[in-house]
């Protein structure tokens, strides 16, 4: 029975660590739309790096994605929620722009205006080439906006809300992600690379080995379940 329970709690931690909510991907049909969402990262040690919010065509570089940020809780002065109108303080690369309020070209209920105050960031994977390859994280072209040089202490959490809105449909799977890069600096000294890349949202069915992951996990227990009668 022991063992039984060891196995279990095996079986558990296998399937948490595939549904990780921290690590969770929003898989969006065909020409669909995530809702505002909020991302929250704790660091573990004091940290200084770059962050960068990224949409991405995948597959092609015609069909249009788009990533909207707002309502950041820490960046630049003035500026964590796009309320000077611009991108003070930002790295835009690409196809980007600061809105007011944001629709689908082909969904007109998929709308949107800022989570905070009147402005909001728009990413856009654009009907065309940015200029700005994403072939290192697996995607064709996109746009980003990028965070130089921040800084935050041990435990301090970094959030920021997000959408996803695609105009693709698969095999094509557009994405959104977050990434830190950077270094943390260790209580007894030295530092330790840190590299996090969250895939925020994705177009289309969930990786086959998140659905492969799960799925041993529940037929493990269901082997389980047989053995004991
Ligand atoms: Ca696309
Ligand atoms: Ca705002």
């Amino acid at each position: 029975m022991k063992r039984f329970l060891s196995l279990m709690s095996l079986v558990f931690l296998l399937v948490l660590a595939g549904i990780n909510p921290a690590r969770a991907t929003i898989y969006v049909p065909a020409g669909g739309d995530t809702g505002w969402q909020t991302f929250s990262f704790t660091f573990l040690y004091d940290f200084s790096g770059d962050l960068t919010f990224l949409v991405s065509d995948y597959g092609d570089t015609v069909v249009s994605s788009y990533l909207l940020l707002d309502n950041l809780s820490a960046g630049p002065s003035g500026n964590t929620g796009f309320e000077l109108g611009d991108f003070t303080g930002y790295i835009p690369l690409g196809v980007t722009s600061v809105v007011t309020s944001f629709t689908s070209p082909i969904n007109p209920s998929a709308s949107y205006t800022p989570t905070e105050g009147s402005y909001m960031a728009l990413l856009d994977s654009y009907d065309g080439d940015t200029g700005v390859s994403t072939s290192a994280l697996g995607g064709t072209d996109g746009s980003l906006l990028y965070l130089s040089g921040m800084s935050f202490a041990s435990g301090e959490t970094f959030s920021f809300d997000w959408a996803f809105i695609t105009e693709d449909y698969p095999p094509y799977q557009d994405f959104a992600a977050f990434i830190i890069e950077g270094s943390y600096s260790l209580p007894g000294g030295g530092t330790l690379p840190v590299y996090e890349e969250y895939r925020l949202a994705q177009v289309a069915l969930p990786e086959p080995a998140t659905l492969v992951l799960v799925g041993s996990g529940l037929f493990g227990l269901a082997g389980f379940g047989r053995r004991r009668k």
